[in-house]
């Protein structure tokens, strides 16, 4: 660009090429006492030509994770931490404790016959179970039990608890909470449940046989923003992606995708956060594009590897990875036999209610990054 489309271009945008003199400068300390300032040294900063993220890409390699989550047994109760969980700390974070964007994440560790007393919040989560048997969740009396690849959604305002069978095995998931964005907004709220645990009020996995049949609703009244299914069972999930790839070419971006949705109006699970499933055929890699949103993936079968932002990151089952806002990110699975999953959970439906969400195709070199050395 010449220098004068360059001016060109700041002018329109109203952005500001002043230069410091000592009157400025005085100036600027004086408007700084009256807690005020010149927008104009602000202007470039606060209203960037394209999302700036401050977070970076990071994979958590499972593999290094694992034992420090399970020495948190030997260190701390649930009952005096609450949660026993180790959270997913991106270095461009700060004190938001966020793994990227306004997404919390942590893996938090349960052992047989432990439970977690009830709390509500106005914050979202979900949970994606990594390894264990014998996990439950009850939200608002349904109580769920929950195999590896299932996901588990406690909605904002609901009573939540966590628990594990004295018959299972020690269980570890991924939390995913939207508590970045929320505090942002200044609108959080916690409460613990009066008798610390609830009743469960129905038949186990009941949600799942009302609401969970493909293309069938019962004539059941919910007012509810969020899904009221609650659970989706990796099974079932795993079977509709493999038969889609059957009869589908896929997204150039995404390969084999679907997302888990409201059943009440094929929305998002929840109002701040979605999730999908995605599937990579064998052999496959996808082209790179970039969009508005922030997502974070656990690797829920196979192995590969993606680009984020230039830097290749290697993957195998459970690790888990971000992508930054406005990040191109291409996918590849490293089996040339077999398919590989990558589960994500996503800020998108916070993008798409507020007409943010954007999306842009990686033009040169044949949709594919250059790996930086
Ligand atoms: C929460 O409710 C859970 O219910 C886990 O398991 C992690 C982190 C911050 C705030 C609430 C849970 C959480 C959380």
């Amino acid at each position: 660009m010449t220098a004068a489309r360059e001016n060109h271009r700041e002018a329109v945008a109203g952005r500001s090429d002043v230069e410091d003199t000592a009157e400025l400068l005085a100036y600027y300390e004086e408007l700084e006492t009256l807690k005020a300032g010149a927008l104009w040294t602000v202007a470039n900063k606060i209203e960037p030509w394209e999302p700036v993220s401050r977070y970076s890409p990071v994979l958590w390699p499972y593999d290094k994770m694992r034992s420090h989550v399970l020495r948190a047994i030997d260190l701390v109760t649930p009952e005096k931490a609450g949660r026993r969980v180790i959270y997913l700390n991106n270095p461009g974070a700060g004190d938001r404790a966020a793994c990227v964007g306004g997404i919390y994440s942590g893996l938090q560790v349960m052992k047989a016959g432990e439970t977690a007393s009830a709390h509500a919040h106005s914050t979202s989560a979900m949970r994606f179970i990594m390894e264990g048997r014998g996990a439950y969740t009850i939200v608002d009396g349904h109580k769920m039990t929950l195999g590896a690849n299932d996901l588990v959604l406690t909605p904002n305002g609901t009573w939540h608890e966590h628990g594990i069978d004295p018959e299972g095995t020690t269980c570890i998931w991924q939390d995913c909470l939207d508590i970045p964005l929320v505090n942002t907004l200044e609108a959080n709220f916690y409460a613990v449940h009066p008798d610390m645990h609830q009743k469960v009020g129905y038949a186990v996995d009941d949600t799942k046989y009302t609401f969970g049949a493909p293309g069938l609703q019962p004539q059941v009244s919910w007012d509810k923003a969020y899904s009221p299914l609650y659970k989706y069972e990796w099974g079932p999930t795993y079977e509709a992606l493999v038969k889609y790839s059957k009869v589908t070419d896929g997204s150039p971006y995404d390969g084999i995708l679907m997302n888990y949705v409201n059943p009440r109006n094929n929305g998002p699970v929840m109002l701040t956060l979605g999730a999908s499933m995605q599937l990579l055929r064998a052999g496959e890699k996808t082209k790179a594009h970039r969009h508005t949103g922030n997502v974070i993936y656990q690797v829920a079968k196979g192995s590969g590897y993606s680009i984020i932002g230039g830097q290749r990151f290697d993957w195998k089952e459970k690790d888990i990875f971000c992508v930054p806002s406005w990040a191109f990110h291409e996918h590849a699975n490293g089996s040339s036999s077999d398919d590989a999953c990558l589960f994500a959970f996503n800020d998108f439906p916070v993008m798409n209610a507020l007409g943010l969400y954007r999306e842009q195709a990686f033009g040169d070199n044949d949709g594919h990054q250059k790996v930086e050395a």
